[in-house]
């Protein structure tokens, strides 16, 4: 008989999990499954060697950052709510406002919170499918740490997610856990459930700007969940964000760093022909953005949502940081100030703060992306480089929303399809485009150095040297 796992042991927990035996029980019966699917679908080799990783053994200041050398199988995907610190916590907004946040999932909302934690859950492996085969082009060992680092991170938001499944929604919230292992990003037939999700990352450019741009919705939207009135759902959330922060460090620092790279070119070579020296031009970079970005917008949902202002209404998602708004909270009245796509043009039309709780965290989002390109924008500059990344229009590419039926350029004008047709290689990658940056991408294993495209980061990983040993190969 094959030796009883310590699930309590094995899961480092603040959820109580040794005294609950049924949550065991559902636990044990995912956790092969889970495992079974991070050999086949997460990081593509690796799984024997020592990664250099931070482990959340605790919420607490001391547990929260654990840093060692950990084969990616033996990391301990633990299950954390953040420390609650309101002795008598409320609900903040929608109709329930004033009451007691609830610990338990109340029947009536059942079904739309199973969805959001569903939704949510879903983009979490779907990440890591997505970044399965970047470590055989890792361009440095730092790097390849940093791509390994949120990959188990995301995997243990699944973790995060399917431990409310099973811990709140019983039979169901178990077959939804293990749907979450069934769906595959950019599976024909079982699709990851939202967009962006299933799209490829097939490069390390790519990878950079989907933790600049698309774990950046992941920060929105974690936020709003944090203000949740089912208190376990907001917990979870909460303690997920301090993990979240590093994955879009990665992103910024990464693009970063590859802006750099190209500026030293074009410095050290007094010429604009990067790509002849084994750089990522600034132009090609700039596409890259368009695309990341534009597909990430869509990540919020309709700019005019039913489901939204329910959610809001009923207290299941707030918006960002709902404390620091001055209003009643409930919106009944409230005018808010959309764009919207009639008649050919894009007009601003006030609208009910309610139905258009999506744009408003989409307006957040776009003003926080904004932040990191100015301090890539500060880089060029810097380097006495004309040059300036522009995030493009609201409207440019969108799938979803008013704007999906609209061909609108970067620059937010309007335009025919046959315009569009002609101009759209110009503004997002074209197959050229990604047949160059995969040709850059060969990995780079010796320790301390870098590939020919991306500068090294400033300092290394917790205080380590950059030509630290972060995998041992
Ligand atoms: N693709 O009423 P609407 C992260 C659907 S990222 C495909 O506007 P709603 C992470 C929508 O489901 C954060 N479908 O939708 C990042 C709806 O379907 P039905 C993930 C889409 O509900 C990096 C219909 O269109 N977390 O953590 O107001 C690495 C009508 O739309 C899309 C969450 O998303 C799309 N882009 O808003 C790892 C939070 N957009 O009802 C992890 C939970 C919309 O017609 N989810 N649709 O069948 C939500 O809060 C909401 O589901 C959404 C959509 C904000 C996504
Ligand atoms: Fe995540
Ligand atoms: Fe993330």
């Amino acid at each position: 008989m094959e030796a009883q796992i310590d699930y309590s042991q094995l899961i480092p927990n603040n959820v109580g999990l040794s005294s609950d035996r049924k949550l065991q029980r559902a636990l044990e019966s995912w956790h092969p499954k889970f495992m079974n699917w991070w050999q086949t679908n997460g990081p593509d080799s690796y799984q024997e060697n020592e990664v250099y990783l931070r482990t959340a053994v605790s919420v607490d200041k001391k547990g929260w950052a654990h840093f060692g050398p950990v084969k990616m199988p033996d990391y301990r995907w633990g299950i954390f709510l953040a420390e609650s610190h309101e002795q008598d916590k409320r609900i903040k907004f929608g109709e329930h406002q004033g009451e007691k946040v609830w610990q338990e999932v109340p029947a009536e909302y059942r079904a739309p919170l199973r969805r959001l934690i569903v939704t949510q859950g879903d983009t979490e492996p779907a990440s890591v499918e997505q970044q399965r085969i970047l470590a055989a082009t890792a361009p440095s060992l730092v790097d390849m740490r940093n791509l390994f680092q949120v990959n188990v991170e995301e995997a243990r938001h699944l973790w995060a997610m399917v431990y409310l499944l099973m811990a709140h929604f019983g039979r169901d919230g178990r077959e939804e856990a293990e749907e979450l292992l069934q769906r595959s990003s950019g599976d024909p037939d079982k699709p990851r459930i939202l967009g962006a999700f299933n799209e490829q990352t097939p490069d390390w450019l790519s990878f950079y700007m989907f933790t600049y741009f698309t774990d950046r919705d992941g920060k929105y939207q974690l936020a709003s969940l944090t203000e949740s009135a089912f208190d376990p759902l907001a917990r979870t959330c909460q303690f997920m964000l301090t993990e979240e922060a590093h994955h879009m460090h990665v992103g910024e620092t990464g693009v970063a760093r590859i802006i750099q790279k190209a500026c030293d070119i074009m410095n050290q070579y007094k010429t604009d022909d990067v790509r002849r020296h084994g750089g990522i031009d600034l132009p090609t970079l700039q596409k890259y953005v368009n695309f990341h970005f534009s597909v990430s917008e869509d990540l919020f949902g309709a700019e005019i949502s039913t489901n939204a202002a329910n959610y809001y209404t009923q207290g299941l998602k707030g918006r960002y940081q709902e404390n620091r708004i001055k209003d009643d909270h409930r919106l009944k009245d409230e005018p808010y100030e959309v764009s919207t796509f009639r008649d050919q043009k894009i007009a601003k039309e006030e609208v009910s703060a309610l139905t258009s709780i999506n744009e408003r965290l989409r307006d957040d989002y776009i003003e926080d992306c904004q932040r990191g390109v100015n301090r890539w924008n500060k880089l060029i500059k810097d380097a006495g480089i004309e040059f300036e990344i522009k995030l493009p229009h609201r409207a440019f590419h969108r799938q979803i929303g008013t704007f999906s039926s609209a061909c609108v350029a970067p620059d937010g004008s309007v335009i025919s399809s046959d315009q569009w047709e002609e101009k759209k290689l110009e503004w997002l990658p074209s197959q050229q485009d990604h047949e160059y940056v995969k040709s850059l991408m060969v990995q780079v294993t010796e320790p301390g150095k870098f590939a020919s495209w991306i500068a090294a980061p400033r300092i290394g990983i917790n205080s380590q040297a950059i030509d630290y040993e972060y995998v041992r190969l």
